[in-house]
This record gives structure tokens, sequence and C-alpha cells, in this order.
């Protein structure tokens, strides 16, 4: 009986590359402990693909969108609109007041990549916001909490 993990069949390929690229490359082979260049290449292919693929990804995504804006009360109250007839969830919000003025507000929001977006842009575009920031994030499959 084989084990699952037996090894694969390897292919040869030729790859062309600038001699500084290779250079710095060999330096982190080195410096990583690599048995060779075949080893981290392939790491750096996995690596390469598991992003790609997450990037892909429309759905399960988790977001944070950092956002600071001079308060006032038609602006409150549109930020309010926006957060309700979105498509993607604000699961919290934390708030600080940062100067008389001014406030921080950090959400975090879960839905389709596309829904984040929109909601983000939407609250970008609102009077009184000064500063928009949005990181999204890809939740592994497994935590996404349905299949398809
Ligand atoms: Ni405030």
């Amino acid at each position: 009986m084989t084990h699952q993990e037996s090894e694969p069949e390897l292919k040869r390929f030729g790859v062309s590359v600038p001699e500084d690229l290779l250079r710095r490359f060999d330096k982190i082979v080195k410096k990583r402990g690599y048995v060779g260049r075949s080893e981290a290449i392939r790491d750096a292919m996995r690596g390469f693909i598991a992003q790609c693929e997450w990037e892909s990804k429309q759905e399960g995504r988790l977001a944070t969108l950092n956002i600071v804006y001079r308060h006032h009360p038609r602006l409150m109250s549109d930020l309010i609109k926006v957060q309700h007839s979105s498509k993607a969830h604000v699961i919290s919000t934390v708030h600080v007041h940062l100067t008389h003025s001014h406030c921080f507000e950090a959400l975090t929001i879960k839905g389709d990549r596309d829904d984040i977006e929109k909601l983000a842009n939407r609250i970008g575009g609102l009077t009184g916001i000064e500063y928009v920031r949005l990181f999204v994030f890809s939740l592994p499959d497994d935590e996404d909490g349905h299949e398809h």
C-alpha cells in the first residue's frame, strides 16, 4: 500500500530569469535552508497559487474598513442608511472620537467581494468622509460555513 503523500511525478521545465533576480533568489534559498532551488521554487509556486485562488474567490470574504470623518448629523444618518441597504453585513463597528470635530471608525464587514467593495465605495463617496481604507481578507474554505 502506498501512502497518499507518496512522491508525485516530477516534471522539469526551463525558466529564464534576469541574473539579478536569480542572485537575490539564491540568497534566500541559502538563508532559509532549502535543499536547492527546485524546493524553493515549488514552495514559491504553492504560495503564488494559493494567493491567486484566494484573490479570485468571490464568497466568504471578511473585510475591515477604516474611515475618518468630520461628524455631522447628516453624515451620521447617511452612514447608517448606506450600511442598512448594503448586501454585505457590518458585523462590528468600533468608534473612536478622535478630536473635537473628527471621528474614526473601524467597520468589520462580511459578505461577497463585490458587495463589500460597493459598500466601501458608497461610504467613501459620502460628503464629510475624509479618509477611507479597505482591507479584504479571504476566509479559508473550511471556515466558510457552507459548501458549494
Ligand atoms: Ni465620534
